[in-house]
């Protein structure tokens, strides 16, 4: 994992642009620029589709060191090419133009055209449930938090992975501002349903909105961010602009995109996935080598723009941070995807 600190992140406030004035998204982006930088077949899913068919660590891997590894760079610009094993960043054509995101459509490459212009401005995100301070944060107030680039890799359920350089800040840091309840064991999170500009929620095969969930303690881990760009450039619409979540120990479906809601809760949320094919898509769906799909191998990976396959790494080898939270013998990392405590 890599944290790096940018400079000209903070965003001075005669720089933001009131919420109440529409934007659009070319507007938008040359703003965040300037300021910060199944298809139901027989019964089954194709979640997320189909599946498909060690390096030196060049970079401070602790996390005290992680945290003192302070760079700058400019908004647009990347400050490392590779992630802490060594493996390359995709390249921004890459992580822009081969998405999935199923409010669009469940061809990857149809979802970057089809949402070009999906409007990500006004926006607001309402944080509730067990709290003491529900609040409902404005893009400016959620842009306000520190921005930090993060390259983590992406694994996909499906078996394909990425490198990329993320720009946001810790969850934890927005839980913290709206006080958990000592009630609160659960984070349930909500995309947008636009059923104007999201061709794909009118698909009746899906029980929208998307939803997603984390444990509370996995919420607080530091490596759990809400992103808001990436390649030093405000999110596109593609990639869950303009605020997304990104867990990146756990299959790719856990970074829900374009959060509109997020609730503390005490009872386990039910996600998309796990209404949609409850056998293939369990709640924690930490990456896990070991335990295969029920339709397909986890075993390895086709990281984008190589050719032939890699190993797939436990916990996406995020292991040092996040093994810890699974330590609960209640929590039956054997079952993978479908991992859960019993
Ligand atoms: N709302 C929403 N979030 C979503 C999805 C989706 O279809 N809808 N797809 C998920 C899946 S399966 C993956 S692999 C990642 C892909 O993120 P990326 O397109 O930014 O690489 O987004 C996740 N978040
Ligand atoms: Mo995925």
């Amino acid at each position: 994992m890599l944290i790096k600190k940018r400079s000209g992140i903070e965003i001075p406030s005669s720089e933001i642009t009131p919420e109440s004035v529409y934007l659009s998204r070319r507007q938008f982006m040359r703003g965040a620029a300037l300021s910060t930088a199944a298809v139901a077949a027989g019964g089954l899913l194709a979640a997320c589709g189909a599946a498909e068919a060690d390096g030196t660590e060049n970079i401070a891997t602790g996390s005290a060191a992680e945290e003192s590894v302070v760079q700058t760079a400019m908004p647009g610009s990347v400050s490392a090419t590779a992630d802490e094993l060594g493996d390359p960043l995709n390249s921004f054509e890459e992580i822009t133009t081969y998405n999935n995101y199923y409010e669009f459509s469940t061809n990857k490459e149809a979802v970057a055209p089809l949402a070009k212009d999906f409007p990500t401005a006004p926006w607001r995100v309402e944080v509730g449930g067990l709290v003491n301070k529900p609040k409902t944060f404005g893009l400016e107030e959620l842009l306000a938090f520190e921005q930090k680039e993060r390259i983590y890799r992406l694994r996909c359920v499906e078996g394909w992975s990425m490198v990329i350089p993320w720009l946001g800040f810790p969850l934890a840091k927005l839980l913290n501002e709206v006080e958990p309840t000592s009630a609160a064991q659960f984070v349930r999170f909500e995309t947008i349903e636009d059923k104007e500009n999201m061709p794909g929620v009118n698909s009746p095969l899906f029980p929208w909105p998307y939803v997603e969930g984390l444990h509370l303690d996995e919420a607080m881990n530091d490596l759990a961010i809400l992103s808001t760009g990436l390649y030093g450039k405000a999110l596109l619409p593609q990639n869950g602009a303009p605020i997304r979540l990104v867990v990146p120990w756990k299959y790719g479906f856990k970074s829900i995109k374009s959060i509109v809601k997020i609730d503390l809760v005490d009872t386990m949320p039910q996600s998309l996935w796990m209404k949609a094919a409850p056998t293939e898509y369990g709640f924690f769906a930490t990456v896990n080598p070991n335990v295969d799909h029920p339709r397909w191998s986890q075993a390895t990976e086709r990281r984008i723009g190589e050719f032939g396959r890699r190993e797939t790494l436990m916990f996406n080898g995020y292991g040092e941070q996040v093994a810890h939270l699974y330590d609960d013998p209640n929590y039956d990392t054997t079952q993978g995807t479908q991992g859960q405590i019993r």
